[in-house]
C-alpha cells in the first residue's frame, strides 16, 4: 500500500485501487488532496492498466474542505486559482488515458460529485446520494461541475438541482446518468473492481481511445469529430493485439455477448 498523503494506493494485479482517505472529514478535498489526485493520475504506475477510485468510510466524498476554505479566507483570485488546480487534477483523470471506475457510497456531493464525474464508469451502492449544495454554502461549483455534470444531466437540470437544493438517490442518479449501475449497500467496491479487472483484458489502445477520444470528440463539430474518430480508429488498428482479438472471434473462441 503506497501512501500519497490523503490518497492510499494499492495494486490489485493490474488494477490500481485508489482511496481518498480522510474519513474524519468525510473525504473532503483540501489543497493537499487535490494535488495528490492530480499527481497520481498524471503519472500512474506503469503496471496499472485500470484504476478504481473510492472513498474511505461510509461516504465517497463531501466535496470542498469547508474548514480549510473558511480558515484560508481565500480572495476571489485565490479561489479562482484553487479551482484551476481542481480542473488540472480532474483533467488528468478524465483525459490522462487510464480508465477509472468509481465505487460510490453515501455522499457524492459538491466537489465529490465533480470528482466522480471525472471518472469513466460509476458504480453506486444503495446508500449513495448526489447533491450540489454549493448554493447552500454561499459559494459556487468550481471543480468542473458546470462542464462535466452539466453535460451528464443537462444544464437546465443542473440549474434546477442547485436552485431547488435537490438530492438524488442512487436509482434517480442511475436514471440521470450520474451513475451507471446500482448495487446493494456495501457492494460498490467489489463490483467496481470486477469491472476494472475485466477491462484490464482489453487492448490498451482500445481502452485509451475510449477514455480519451469520446469526450473530446463530443466537443468537436460533426465533420471534425468524424475525422478524429477515423484517426483514432486507425491508430487503435495498429495495436499488436488486433490480429489475436479478431481471430478469437472468427475462430469462435470469444465470449458471447449476452442480453
Ligand atoms: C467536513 C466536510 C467538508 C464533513 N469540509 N469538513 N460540501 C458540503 O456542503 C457537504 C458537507 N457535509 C455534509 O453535508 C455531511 O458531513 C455529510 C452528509 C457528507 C456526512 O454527514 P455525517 O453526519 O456522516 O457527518 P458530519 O457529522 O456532518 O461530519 C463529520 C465531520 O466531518 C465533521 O467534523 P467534526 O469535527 O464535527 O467531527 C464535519 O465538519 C466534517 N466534514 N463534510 C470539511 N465538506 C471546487 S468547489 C467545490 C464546492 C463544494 O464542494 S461545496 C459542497 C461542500
Amino acid at each position: 500500500m503506497a501512501d500519497h498523503g490523503a490518497l492510499q494506493v494499492e495494486m490489485r494485479g493490474a488494477v490500481a485501487l485508489v482511496t481518498v482517505s480522510r474519513p474524519e472529514r468525510r473525504n473532503a478535498i483540501d489543497e493537499a488532496t487535490v494535488e495528490a489526485i492530480g499527481a497520481f493520475f498524471q503519472k500512474p504506475p506503469k503496471e496499472a492498466k485500470v484504476a478504481v477510485l473510492t472513498g474511505a468510510g461510509p461516504h465517497f466524498c463531501a466535496g470542498l474542505d469547508l474548514e480549510e476554505h473558511a480558515r484560508l479566507k481565500r480572495t476571489p483570485v485565490e479561489f479562482m486559482r484553487m479551482c484551476q488546480r481542481w480542473h488540472w487534477a480532474f483533467d488528468q483523470m478524465q483525459f490522462g488515458g487510464l480508465p477509472i471506475v468509481a465505487a460510490l457510497q453515501g455522499a457524492v456531493v459538491g466537489g465529490g460529485l465533480e470528482l466522480a464525474a471525472a471518472c469513466h464508469s460509476r458504480v453506486a451502492d444503495a446508500t449513495t446520494f448526489f447533491a450540489l449544495p454549493e448554493g447552500q454554502r454561499a459559494i459556487f461549483t468550481g471543480g468542473g461541475a458546470t462542464v462535466r455534470v452539466g453535460r451528464i444531466i443537462g444544464p437546465g437540470r443542473m440549474v434546477d438541482m442547485m436552485l431547488a437544493a435537490r438530492t438524488y438517490g442512487a436509482e434517480r442518479g442511475l436514471a440521470l446518468g450520474l451513475c451507471h449501475e446500482v448495487v446493494p449497500a456495501g457492494q460498490a467496491l467489489e463490483r467496481a473492481l470486477a469491472i476494472a479487472e475485466a477491462a484490464t483484458h482489453h487492448a490498451p489502445l482500445s481502452n485509451y481511445a475510449m477514455v480519451t477520444a469520446i469526450s473530446r470528440i463530443n466537443d468537436m463539430s460533426t465533420t471534425d469529430g468524424l475525422f478524429a474518430e477515423s484517426l483514432m480508429a486507425g491508430i487503435v488498428q495498429s495495436g499488436p493485439e488486433v490480429a489475436a482479438g479478431l481471430a478469437e472471434f472468427l475462430e469462435k473462441r470469444a465470449k458471447r455477448l449476452e442480453s
